[in-house]
């Protein structure tokens, strides 16, 4: 069944990075959608009428399918249209990606909470959450060495997905992130920070209301 919009819409957060990587998908795909910037303390009924779980980015098709999950959102871009190959196959098994991302959700994710808010929870040690991610940095960078990128030499949805967490990591504290010793993970991180793709799909929109003249974009 259609809906009544011609376009898709996306629900999103600027600096959400699950919104990013979906921003990068969708900015890569070419698609254009209409963008529909939520602020978290203040979902707007619509958004959590389509999604009752309440987080972003949420893509609504024209044929009215709800994709709640920001993997999903990319999938979903790339397999319509993937100009640049982002899903192309690379040296990793799709079963290490899969490792890489679900570590990135429960391991990394996790503990870039605990060291960016620890008063948020009860008894935790910044420092010891930093450290502990410090194996997955390793690990991308390793990656990193051998490819400029984390699959093959260009990059690819992977890069995507991961980067936006790898930033709000090392701007918990800059200094310390960019003295440590993963040059080729820093080369990586600094490249995409510096590209157009990045300070496309942090253009800023004013926050959605529902009477508004619809903003559509391709985050171009
Ligand atoms: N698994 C989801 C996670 C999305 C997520 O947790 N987004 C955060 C913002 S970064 C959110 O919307 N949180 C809801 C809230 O803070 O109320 C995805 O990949 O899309």
């Amino acid at each position: 069944m259609k809906n009544n919009f011609e376009y898709p819409i996306l629900y999103t957060f600027r600096r959400c990075p699950y919104a990013m990587r979906a921003r990068f998908a969708i900015r890569s795909s070419q698609i254009i959608v209409e963008v529909r910037e939520i602020k978290l303390q203040e979902k707007p009924a619509a958004f959590l009428k389509s999604s009752p779980k309440g987080t972003v980015p949420v893509l609504i098709t024209n044929l009215g399918e709800v994709i709640e999950e920001s993997l999903d959102i990319i999938k979903w871009a790339l397999s319509k249209n993937d100009p640049h190959n982002l899903l192309a196959k690379g040296k990793l098994e799709n079963h290490e990606i899969t490792k890489l991302l679900d570590d990135l959700e429960t391991k990394f994710k996790t503990n870039l909470d605990k060291y960016k808010y620890p008063n948020r929870f009860c008894g935790v040690d910044r420092i010891i959450h930093r450290d502990k991610n410090l194996n997955f940095l390793k690990k991308l960078n390793l990656y990193l060495k051998r490819n400029k990128s984390l699959n093959c030499e260009h990059l690819t949805f992977l890069d995507y997905a991961i980067f936006p967490f790898i930033r709000q990591f090392r701007n918990v504290d800059h200094e310390w992130f960019d003295k440590l010793d993963f040059c080729f993970l820093k080369e990586w991180l600094y490249r995409i920070i510096d590209s157009e793709d990045f300070s496309s799909i942090m253009k800023k929109f004013k926050k959605w209301e529902p009477n508004d003249v619809p903003i559509y974009t391709n985050f171009e």
